[in-house]
């Protein structure tokens, strides 16, 4: 397996002269983040966006994300234009030598958390999901700041996309996956890219939403919806691992024995209740899940792909992106560094 690191491009804080500098990072991972939802990736940014990273000394293992569309999870007649303009930007990043690409089909919001600096008692934070409270929002009528989506939605969008999802239940979704896959796949075969769903976080339903990519049962169902190798997933620990009915270990050994798994996100979560977490430090004894366990899942199926650490805790004093500051990262990059090391030494 390849050591990635995420970039958010230009305006990141953090930069491509800093994650040279932590041992063994050589792939990163990044998106263009300037073109509208749904239109084509120009062939040109793509290009300079290689070369951006290229003259940094390393290269681009994988984009996250190319977004899709909120029509095509809505399944609304437009999603056929966006879908096609999804393939073309398959084709550029293809002919540009980028060959994996993670996406995610949560409807209107990515990954949600109700407090995003959390004080732990070291002196850190970091980011909270709490159920009671994301439960108790109107998020139609409040003003609640949530990281992982589009902040150009006004309230007056928000309402109207919150009211079209009423039509849209689980089934509905799921045939719109269904709708999207069937069309995207084969040109994913064609030029050679493979596709790596993100799990939904929190694996669950919020503010009343359909979420489908939760557990081994749905990712098993969303494997077969298009029986393909190219038809994979980005295997998040601290998505899935939010809730604790979810067995990581299992569910990389079963996905990754089937090569399913195109790119591994490995963190830490702390479970703090029913449907509550804490993101937590790297380490195993932090959180509520095995990292160890889960290394060593992935080196027994042989993955080979990129994988990377995700959210950090800010630590040091560092302001920035919630969950993609520079220094809890790279600590995470290196602890998992030292788990592969020992793990493979180990099988010699
Ligand atoms: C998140 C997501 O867990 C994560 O990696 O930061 O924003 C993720 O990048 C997207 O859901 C993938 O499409
Ligand atoms: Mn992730």
């Amino acid at each position: 397996m390849e050591m990635t690191f995420r970039w958010y491009g230009k305006d990141d804080p953090v930069t491509l002269e800093q994650i040279r500098q932590i041992p063994n990072v050589t792939g990163i991972i990044t998106a263009i983040y300037d073109v509208p939802v749904g239109e084509v990736w120009p062939k040109e940014k793509i290009m300079e966006l290689k070369k951006t990273v290229e003259d940094a000394g390393m290269h681009i293992s994988a984009i996250e994300s190319v977004p899709v569309h909120e029509d095509v999870k809505l399944g609304k007649p437009t999603r056929d234009r966006l879908i096609e303009n999804f393939c073309t930007t398959l084709r550029y990043l293809s002919e540009a030598g980028i060959k994996i690409v993670c996406y995610n089909f949560m409807p209107v919001f990515d990954w949600t958390r109700t407090d995003l600096a959390f004080d732990l008692p070291d002196g850190s934070n970091v980011l909270i999901y709490d159920d009671a409270t994301a439960s108790s929002w109107d998020i139609t009528k409040e003003d609640v700041s949530l990281p992982g989506w589009d902040a150009s939605y006004t309230k007056e969008q928000i309402r109207s996309v919150m009211n079209e999802y009423k039509s849209v239940d689980e089934e509905t979704l799921w045939e719109n996956l269904k709708y999207f896959l069937e069309r995207v796949i084969p040109v994913a075969e064609e030029v050679d890219v493979k596709m790596a769903i993100h799990p939904d976080d929190p694996p669950w339903s919020i503010f009343g939403l359909p979420r489908i990519i939760t557990c081994k049962e749905n990712l098993e169902r969303f494997c077969k919806l298009v029986d393909s190798p190219y038809n994979g997933l980005t295997l998040c620990s601290g998505s899935l691992g939010a809730s604790s009915q979810n067995d990581m270990p299992d569910i990389i050994r079963h996905f990754g024995g089937m090569g399913r798994i195109h790119f591994a996100h490995v963190r830490n979560v702390k479970h703090t209740g029913n449907r509550s977490f804490e993101e937590a430090a790297h380490a195993s004894n932090y959180g509520s899940l095995d990292m160890y366990e889960m290394m060593k899942a992935y080196h027994e199926v042989g993955f080979d792909g990129p994988i990377r650490p995700d959210h950090g805790r800010m630590i040091w004093g560092e302001t920035g992106k919630p969950g993609y500051g520079l220094f809890d990262r790279a600590l995470g990059a290196t602890y998992l560094n030292g788990l592969i090391e020992a793990i493979e030494k180990n099988d010699k």
